[in-house]
């Protein structure tokens, strides 16, 4: 899912609604899945990971950019990526890279953490996932185009002295990022399920919960109620008296039945020793 446009009007404030409406519209079609007759066969849209891209050309981020990733830190996995890095020196990615991280933590902005290796965990395994976590935000340069360095077909951006190479680690970390996409895949969906996903049911179940009771409370005291609303709040109320009416009815029965000595456990009668003048024989 692309976001054309992200930042480039004059006032951008308001750039960051429809990808939260996006987000959001991909939970409540989740939600209402989950909570039909199908659902083992729930087709999953939520968006398990968000890379930001992050200009090359500041010194670190923008107010958008700490707006943006602050309203969407607790809705979905934020990956911070710097983006053309090629339009910058090793020097100058890793001195952006290490401001990023800084503003990250003063603006309290939670990023997506890749987890801990287990201490049981292979040293290749150990050591690539400390890479990864060290490479943090990923700095890639990216191009449409195929070029052909010393035989080979690359993709990359051709300057007038030389090649960058998207998928060089000397030029960009473009391999890491799509490694850390590949190897925490399931991580991401796990964190989407269990934080991201749950924030939101919980806060619908409250939202929902909050307008059936102001339903409930406006009976008495709203005049101008909707003829819709009041029909629905009379049924509700016929449907509440008619209930009460057979549990009495089922209490009086009973009442009347342990008198004659029988005792009702749901579908099934027993004579309580009492003789009603059936006989079994
Ligand atoms: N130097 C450099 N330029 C890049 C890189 N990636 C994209 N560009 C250039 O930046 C310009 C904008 O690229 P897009 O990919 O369209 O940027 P975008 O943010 O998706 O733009 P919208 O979709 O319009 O919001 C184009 O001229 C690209 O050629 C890169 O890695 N390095
Ligand atoms: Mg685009």
């Amino acid at each position: 899912v692309d976001t054309p446009g992200f930042g480039d009007s004059l006032d951008s404030v308001d750039d960051c609604k429809p990808i939260i409406d996006y987000i959001d519209d991909q939970y409540e079609k989740y939600l209402n899945d989950e909570s039909g007759l199908n659902r083992r066969q729930i087709a999953d849209s939520r968006i398990h990971c968000c890379f930001y891209f992050i200009s090359p050309n500041n010194y670190g981020l923008k107010p958008l950019d700490v707006m943006t990733m602050k309203t969407l830190h607790n809705k979905v996995n934020i990956v911070p990526i710097v983006a053309k890095s090629d339009s910058l020196t090793k020097e100058e990615v890793q001195a952006l890279k290490k401001r990023i991280v800084a503003e990250l933590k003063t603006h309290g902005i939670q990023i997506y953490s890749i987890p801990d290796c287990d201490p049981d965990e292979d040293e290749d395994y150990k050591e690539q996932v400390r890479q990864l976590k060290a490479a943090i935000p990923f700095a890639v340069s990216s191009s449409l185009e195929t070029h052909e360095v010393k035989g080979r077909k690359v993709r990359g951006r051709a300057y007038g002295w030389g090649i960058v190479e998207t998928e060089n680690p000397e030029h960009s970390d473009f391999v890491k990022l799509r490694s850390m996409l590949v190897t925490h895949m399931q991580d991401l969906r796990e964190v989407t399920q269990d934080v991201h996903y749950e924030n939101y049911r919980s806060q619908r179940l409250v939202a929902r919960n909050q307008s059936n009771s102001d339903l409930r409370n406006n009976i008495s005291i709203s005049s101008d109620d909707t003829s819709k609303d009041r029909i629905l709040l009379e049924k509700e109320a016929e449907l509440k008296r008619m209930q009460e009416m057979i549990e009495r009815m089922q209490r009086e029965m009973m009442a009347q039945q342990q008198q004659a000595g029988w005792v009702v456990d749901g579908n099934h009668q027993q004579n309580n020793g009492v003789n009603n003048g059936v006989n079994n024989q």
